[in-house]
């Protein structure tokens, strides 16, 4: 094991020759640097005549969005793997394949995706995902059911809940998410023309309350462990295919938070939409299959989470009549209410969407934002009396007329 220290490319070659089965010794390989994420190194190593490659990522020390003034725990590494391969356990058909990995180094080798296109892009291109509601809300119920108190015995859930403490990237959504858009803080970063509207978040009391309830659960529900950063730059597709990668944020928290990250991820893509689609049919279309899309997501979720439950339930009392009803009403009103904040922080908060923040033209990105905005608040609002996930597609409808 060596010391940490940020692989050089010729490192990362050297590295990825080690793993077993993948290259030939006498290989050419390439390398590229291909991170453009918030956090990390990511390396792509590939052997161009056999078109097979493999990928390094590797945590920095450091937030690499800020700058070394933002230290945060290698651990993280660990964590993120660890993740990965329970994730893929129970559904290994969504989650890449994990061929080596280095805590010291903050190393996790693993399946080129690359013949996968990350969602985010996909949809800004307009790209159909028809299987992607069914995936992801099997990979969501799955990952959540067995690694909750329902479905796994109790005494190791809370071990696991000990490996999985994950104070650094917990302490990125409490601020960004839950704190700075609600307040002057210098975290926040919005554009002049909607300052009016951010500041506007700072004094509405009925607003910030519903906040300060969903941070209480984000800090003291401890229900199942969760990806932590399900949007849609966390994914890899393909009409067919749909992987989830970069679980570095996982933790044990309110299930409705994953649920809420997918939904806010096509409903900031739905608000986008006037600035990339090329006429009003288009518009109407891809507006259409979006909110589909997203009621889909807790469609399926709930289908298979309910399907799980009566079939492997291991917590005797929650077979008392009523409770699985009781508990799925909990998650649907928590993933409405994360799914406003998680769309509300993109428009003012630190971290944005390429959805929205790419759009060609001055006018269109100030709409978007403003769609998004007056989503993200009505979900906030509404989440915790919610009674279906139909309510989204009227929340989303009229904000954009
Ligand atoms: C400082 S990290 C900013 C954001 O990037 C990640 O993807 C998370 O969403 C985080 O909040
Ligand atoms: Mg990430």
């Amino acid at each position: 094991m060596s010391e940490y220290h940020p692989l050089s490319l010729e490192e990362a070659v050297a590295l990825a020759r080690t793993i077993p089965d993948h290259f030939r010794q006498d290989a050419e390989l390439s390398v590229e640097e291909i991170g453009d994420g918030n956090l990390n190194l990511v390396f792509r190593i590939t052997d161009s005549t056999k078109g097979k490659g493999l990928i390094i990522k590797q945590a920095l020390p450091y937030a690499k969005v800020v700058g070394e003034s933002w230290p945060l725990s290698l651990d993280r590494a660990r964590i993120e793997r660890e993740a990965l391969e329970i994730q893929h356990s129970h559904v290994p058909d969504l989650v890449p394949a994990i061929y080596a990995y280095d805590n010291e180094l903050a190393i996790t080798v693993m399946e080129d995706l690359s013949d996968h296109t990350i969602m985010r892009k996909g949809l800004i291109e307009g790209q159909e995902y028809p299987h992607f509601a069914k995936h992801i809300g099997r990979f969501i119920a799955s990952t959540l059911f067995y690694t909750s108190d329902l479905g796994m015995d109790q005494q190791a859930k809370k071990e696991q809940l000990g490996r999985f403490i994950n104070p650094d990237l917990c302490k990125i959504t409490e601020d960004l998410i839950f704190e700075d858009p609600y307040r002057d803080s210098p975290n926040n970063n919005f554009s002049e023309d909607i300052r009016p509207d951010a500041e506007a978040l700072w004094h509405d009391d009925e607003l910030r309350l519903e906040i300060a309830l969903l941070r209480e659960k984000f800090l003291t529900h401890a229900e199942a462990l969760l990806h932590g950063d399900l949007h849609t730059g966390s994914i890899f597709a393909t009409r067919e295919s749909t992987k989830v990668i970069d679980p570095e944020f996982a933790y044990y928290g309110p299930m409705g938070f994953d649920i809420g990250a997918v939904i806010a991820n096509l409903l900031l893509n739905f608000a986008a939409q006037p600035g990339w689609s090329s006429n009003s049919e288009e518009l109407h279309a891809r507006r259409l299959r979006l909110l589909t899309m997203a009621q889909g997501v807790w469609k399926h979720f709930e289908t298979h989470f309910r399907d799980l439950w009566n079939r492997d339930l291991v917590d005797v009392m929650a077979k008392t009549p009523g409770y699985q009803d009781m508990y799925v009403q909990k998650v649907l009103r928590d993933a409405i209410g994360f799914a406003g904040a998680k769309m509300i922080r993109r428009i003012v908060g630190l971290s944005h969407v390429a959805d929205i923040d790419t759009i060609p033209g001055a006018e269109l990105q100030h709409q978007a934002k403003l769609t998004a905005l007056k989503i993200g608040k009505a979900l906030v609002k509404r989440g915790r009396f919610a009674s279906s996930i139909d309510e989204i597609t009227g929340i989303a409808r009229q904000a954009a007329k």
